[in-house]
């Protein structure tokens, strides 16, 4: 046993005595050396990454791709009169993967009578709130208008909670965390009811009965994605 171990040990000590082995060695440290030392640099990498990711700084955009739902109709209201007419949203309507995320209103009219120099009519608008599931206090809305020049209405309801179409910047673990607030589902079904009156102007010694008015309703529909 003591002889082999002398015989290795003597063996070794030759091997390093060469000119040629040496240069060997040398290269072979130095190569393990850079090794390890991109193993070191890759894992302080490494480390930042599983830091971010515990604590949850790893950054995110979030971005929309949007579909817009257009429903139309067009009434013949009353001098005097006030109706409400109904527009149904539901799930059938959206393409997969997509949220309503908020509902323009346009209110165009004028003037129908076919009486030369009449005068445009007076319209007025305004959304019933029912359980129609948008966000009803929301600071963005325009629930009620009026127009006496034949110039449009536009009302405006946002559907799903800060949801404007910008891409958002987002904090969180991973893209299932970053996108979890933009997948709510259900917002904006229901039944939108748009109150119309009509008060007529007209000429002296001339008659103006009612006003068509055409309703164009776009519900804005939108899809998430998150880009790291
Ligand atoms: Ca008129
Ligand atoms: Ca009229």
């Amino acid at each position: 046993m003591d002889v082999s171990k002398e015989l290795d040990m003597s063996g070794v000590g030759e091997m390093f005595n060469e000119p040629t082995a040496n240069k060997l060695t040398v290269g072979i440290v130095a190569f393990f050396l850079i090794f390890l030392g991109i193993n070191t640099a890759d894992l302080v990498k490494n480390n930042e990454k599983v830091r971010t990711i515990i604590d949850g700084d790893s950054t995110w955009t979030v971005s929309f791709e949007e579909q817009i739902i257009a429903l139309s109709d067009t009434v013949i209201i009353a001098d005097g009169a006030t109706e409400t007419i109904g527009f149904v949203i539901e799930s059938s309507l959206l393409a997969e993967g997509y949220r309503v995320g908020g509902i323009t209103i346009q209110i165009t009219y004028g003037e129908t009578s076919g009486i030369p120099a009449d005068p445009i009519d007076s319209v007025f608008a305004s959304i019933d709130q029912n359980d129609l599931m948008v966000v009803w206090d929301d600071e963005n809305n325009t629930k009620t208008g009026s127009s006496n020049d034949g110039s449009d209405i536009n009302l405006y309801l946002r559907a799903y909670e800060g949801y404007d179409g910008e891409d958002k910047n987002m904090t969180g673990f991973n893209e299932i965390q970053v996108l979890e607030p933009w997948l709510m589902e259900g917002t904006g079904f229901g039944t939108l009811n748009l109150e119309l009156s009509v008060e007529t102007n007209a000429l002296p010694f001339t008659t103006d009965n009612e006003e068509e008015i055409t309703i164009n309703v776009n519900i804005i529909t939108f899809k998430p994605a998150a880009i790291n």
